[in-house]
């Protein structure tokens, strides 16, 4: 039986609530900032969230609901565009302390890396996006906790193709077997289980009744002593909130 060597989190949805109030805030100020009239609401942003990485999305809402555009000439640069600006403004949202982590995601980054567990990112957003998250709650120095971040436009497919996570488990040198997978959302399992790859989900509003076949267990989030973590599915956990040995026993059950 293989023994658990490294941790590979998704970010968004799962390491922190970052799309409502970050990423679809940043989306708005872009189409504001560009003369446009497009607002995403709440709604709206959650139905649109089943495409993944942020040109892909805005290239998704212009062929449901403005498909002339598409033919314009030009149009690729200009969503190019659009986005960076999108980026600038979720890196602002960032920097101004605006979106935490969730709850029990520093201690569990910092007791797995005491544990000796290995940790790593695969993401679908663009990469100055994770280290602006995690200088702006862990410190500059945080970054270097993770062996590896894949993010963004580094694979050509993003979720739910599985090439993201290989990214990182080739970066890492380790099978699929000797790592545990961390996500939020339906697209993440399929990625993560087409990657061969164990995953435990933590829910979120947008995706608390998305299917998660393939997972070892759902909780609503990772918790903490005074604020438990509940199974929504799924194999049970020891204990009240999710700590390296909690994972350990996981992996240790996806092979049985
Ligand atoms: C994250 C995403 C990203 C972000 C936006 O999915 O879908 O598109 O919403 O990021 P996952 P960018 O959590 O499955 O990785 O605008 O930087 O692409
Ligand atoms: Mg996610």
């Amino acid at each position: 039986m293989s023994q658990l060597e490294a941790l590979i989190f998704d970010v968004d949805g799962t390491l922190s609530d970052t799309e409502s109030d970050g990423h679809r805030v940043a989306f708005n100020k872009a189409f504001a900032a560009a003369g446009l009239d497009w607002d995403w609401s709440v709604e709206l942003y959650g139905e649109l969230l089943a495409i993944t990485g942020g040109k892909e999305r805005i290239r998704h809402f212009l062929n449901l609901h403005h498909p002339e555009m598409l033919q314009e000439p030009g149009i690729d640069e200009r969503i190019v565009d659009l986005h960076k600006s999108k980026t600038r403004f979720y890196v602002e949202l960032l920097e101004s302390g605006a979106i935490p982590l969730r709850v029990g995601v520093e201690r569990l980054l910092r007791q797995s890396r005491d544990a000796g567990l290995k940790l790593a990112i695969a993401t679908t957003t663009t990469p100055e996006n994770v280290t602006a998250l995690l200088k702006a709650n862990l410190g500059e120095e945080s970054i270097s906790w993770f062996e590896v971040i894949a993010a963004g436009d580094i694979v050509p497919a993003k979720k739910p193709a599985p090439d993201i996570y290989v990214y990182a488990l080739e970066q890492m040198g380790l099978g699929p077997d000797r790592c545990l997978a961390l996500e939020d959302s339906h697209n993440g399992v399929l990625s993560a289980t087409a990657a061969d790859l164990p995953v435990l989900i933590t829910v979120n509003g947008y995706t608390q009744d998305d299917d998660f076949s393939g997972a070892i267990t759902v909780l609503d989030q990772f918790g903490e002593s005074d604020n438990p973590a509940k199974v929504l599915a799924g194999k049970e956990i020891e204990g009240e909130y999710v700590t390296p040995d909690v994972l350990k026993a996981l992996h240790q059950s996806a092979q049985a």
